[in-house]
């Protein structure tokens, strides 16, 4: 977008660049807020405004042809909309910015589905093409690990937003929906927080991360990850801070926090090992669980099922949902998906059930290609290391 703004700041940068800077690559980070990096791209890139925190190579050569351009360097937060209450219809071709037409987002969306998407964070879209695919095919975005307490409360009352504050810029700019996660877990937890064993100061712990965190985003985010992981294999109640110090209140603590931060913000129970429907962690667990929670008037919205697979499980995803939806909850969403091989049958199993569960909203694949995967060595994930669409990519797109 070109401003008179973007156009005095390009001539007040350009006249003191340094023609030695180093060039970045195709589709990388060139500007924004708090870039501190080089604003210049290779040839046949230009350095393209994208929102107030991000500034990318894209193709082209605005400036001649692998010469330096730049972009503004604004010093406040944008203000935007929230991408999840817009009514604009999917448009465009591939590339454009609520995803092609063909893409996997678009079809599932055809189908009667809010998205298809991929957790990400500025490391990855920042670097090699994770980026342009995500505006190209995915329509939601989970933050892997930006949102997680270590991550924005690493001391008390000491609040980091940078790195999700990235996210939610761009996201909101590019139109994808956002999945915030997670709120209350017992992993990437503080010491200091691990260690409190007063309920009372627990709970006031709680409630200010809460607030404080989905505060900031509010009405930015479609849904939340209020809690996450609380359940043992066997159904009962994980041991760990939140369960030892406030027993099974602290589920209706974190929701009805988080109901007041955010109002609009669908709220979730997440986790994983949720993918067979006769499995106790689903039955006496979950399910069991959250229909006892709603009944007590916890404001339960959906259930998370990360889906976290071995090669082979695809098919008892279906079997899996039904026995969440018998909750009574009002939607559920896989949340993490990556499968051990990544098969093209399991994918589309998983794609079929969700498509299958008028109750299930959406599916989140968790990162875009293998090498970046929690589980690189599984080569679980739909792109491969060279950012090509795997065999079971295509598998859902031509099952969708
Ligand atoms: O993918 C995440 C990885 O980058 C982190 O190192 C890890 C730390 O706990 O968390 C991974 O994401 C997890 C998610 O937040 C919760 N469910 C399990 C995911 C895989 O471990």
């Amino acid at each position: 977008m070109i401003t008179v703004r973007n156009v005095v700041a390009l001539a007040a940068v350009l006249a003191n660049i340094d023609a030695a800077q180093a060039q970045n690559g195709a589709y990388g980070q060139c500007g924004g807020m708090n870039w501190g990096g080089s604003t210049a791209c290779v040839s046949g890139y230009t350095c393209t405004y994208s929102n107030d925190w991000y500034s990318q190579c894209l193709p082209g050569s605005g400036n001649g042809g692998g010469g330096v351009t730049t972009t503004a360097v604004p010093t406040t937060m944008t203000t935007v909309t929230n991408p999840g209450t817009t009514s604009t219809p999917p448009t465009g071709g591939a590339g454009s910015s609520t995803g092609g037409a063909n893409s996997i987002n678009e079809k599932f969306r055809a189908r009667g589905k809010k998205y298809f998407g991929v957790a990400t964070d500025q490391n990855r879209l920042t670097a090699g093409s994770n980026a342009a695919i995500i505006q190209a095919d995915f329509g939601q975005v989970t933050p892997e690990n930006s949102m997680k307490w270590d991550a924005i409360e690493a001391s008390q009352n000491s609040f980091n937003f940078a790195q999700a504050d990235y996210l939610v810029n761009w996201a909101t700019t590019n139109n994808k929906l956002i999945r915030g996660h997670t709120l209350c877990w017992f992993s990437q937890l503080p010491s200091w927080v691990a260690n409190i064993n007063n309920a009372a100061t627990l709970t006031a712990v709680l409630e200010n991360h809460i607030a404080t965190t989905m505060g900031r985003y509010k009405g930015k985010i479609y849904a939340w990850d209020v809690v996450n992981e609380i359940f043992n294999e066997d159904g009962s109640l994980r041991s760990d801070v939140w369960s030892n110090v406030l027993g099974e209140n602290f589920v209706s603590i974190a929701f009805k926090a988080a109901r007041a931060a955010d109002p609009n913000a669908k709220l979730y129970i997440n986790d994983y090992n949720l993918d067979s429907g006769s499995y106790a962690k689903v039955t006496t667990g979950m399910r069991d669980h959250v229909k006892k929670w709603i009944g007590q008037g916890i404001p339960i919205d959906g259930i998370g099922s990360q889906g976290h697979l071995q090669s082979g499980q695809g098919s008892a995803a279906a079997g899996a949902i039904s026995s969440l939806v018998a909750s009574g909850v009002a939607e559920v969403a896989i949340t993490e998906l990556d499968i051990v091989g990544a098969a093209s049958n399991d994918y589309v199993a998983v794609t079929n059930a969700c498509l299958n569960e008028p109750k299930c909203v959406g599916i989140t694949v968790w990162g875009v290609r293998d090498p970046d995967s929690w589980r690189a060595s599984n080569n679980p994930l739909l792109f491969d290391s060279s950012y090509n669409p795997k065999a079971a990519y295509n598998a859902i797109l031509a099952a969708l």
